[in-house]
């Protein structure tokens, strides 16, 4: 018998959500960071067995929307619930079950499967784990699992949780495809993920990555390689210097950080070419933000 199906990974931002489908489809696909409002997009992570196909979708964390980007992102995260056959709910730990959580719990459509995943038991101490379950069980999940998506604690027992609830099915995705999404996005991805990192002050949500030109060309050496031209969107002029840096040092170290993981990523050489483009209010405006992609 061959099982297939979509699970939703839902839980509000910063909870772990991108960490835990990385762990659970064993690549680094989305990307993570310390910043809230990371991930921006539904992203399909794909994970096939012998007899089985998970689609896994990573969403947007789940808030309060402050503008157009914010909206669509809730939206789309809970049109994502209906597409799936299984939820996984997650909370952070330390935080415990907030009463925004709560809201999202009682939003949860119960003819679907609901697991609840407490993740980041690495934060705490083993006995406020209980308080935390009892709580939960006042709600309908299915299972209740405490994880730490960072240290793989857990993981497999969420793993195994999954394929059991798995409904039969045939497989939605060639056995080989990692992602619903291309290069292109994934190159764009990582280098949004090394601005964050690298760009101590709090720009995230103000930046876009856009992949203008990706194509294959020989270098002097008669070298396969792959040039990239790629615009960063910013919103303002403070922001442009801040990701420039002085005498353009936090570009370079962005290229720099960003062009070896597009290497490993595409097993090639790679020439990355980053453009600072001044976007003004880019997350209000429609057509920008379909041009992007959200
Ligand atoms: N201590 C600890 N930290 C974790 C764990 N899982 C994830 N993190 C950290 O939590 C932060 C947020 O992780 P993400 O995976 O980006 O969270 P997310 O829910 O996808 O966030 P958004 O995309 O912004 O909604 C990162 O700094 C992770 O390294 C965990 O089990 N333990
Ligand atoms: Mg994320």
């Amino acid at each position: 018998m061959f099982k297939a199906g979509k699970v939703a990974i839902l839980g509000r931002s910063n909870v772990g959500k991108s960490t835990l489908l990385n762990v659970l489809i064993k690549e680094k696909l989305c990307i993570v960071s310390k910043k809230p409002g990371t991930t921006r997009d539904n992203i399909q992570g794909i994970l096939s067995g012998k007899d089985f196909q998970i689609v896994f979708i990573d969403t947007p964390g789940m808030h309060r929307p402050k503008n157009l980007l914010g909206s669509s992102m809730v939206k789309r995260a809970s049109s994502t619930i209906l597409e799936s056959d299984l939820v996984l709910l997650l909370v952070d730990a330390y935080g415990g079950i907030t009463s925004e959580d709560e809201k999202i719990f009682q939003r949860l459509p119960t003819e679907k499967i609901n697991f609840l995943i407490i993740n980041k038991i690495d934060r705490i101490q083993k006995h406020r784990i209980l308080p935390i379950i009892k709580k939960a069980q006042q709600f309908p999940f299915k299972e209740i699992i405490p994880i730490s998506a960072s240290k793989k604690d857990g993981t497999d027992i969420v793993f195994k949780k999954i394929l059991e609830n798995l409904p039969e099915g045939y497989p939605i995705f060639p056995e080989d495809q990692l992602s619903d999404k291309n290069e292109k996005f994934f190159v764009g991805e990582i280098v949004r993920e090394n601005i964050l990192r690298l760009t101590r002050q709090e720009i995230p949500h103000s930046i876009a990555v856009t992949i203008e030109e990706m194509k294959e060309k020989k270098d002097k050496s008669n070298q396969r390689i792959y040039y990239i031209r790629a615009n960063i969107c910013v919103e303002r002029k403070s922001q442009k210097s801040i990701v420039i840096g002085k005498k353009g040092q936090m570009l370079k170290k962005i290229g720099e950080h960003s062009r070896k993981e597009i290497e490993n990523f595409l097993n090639t050489h790679v020439f990355l070419d980053l453009w600072v483009k001044l976007c003004e209010n880019w997350r209000k405006d429609p057509y920008m933000l379909k041009n992007l992609g959200y």
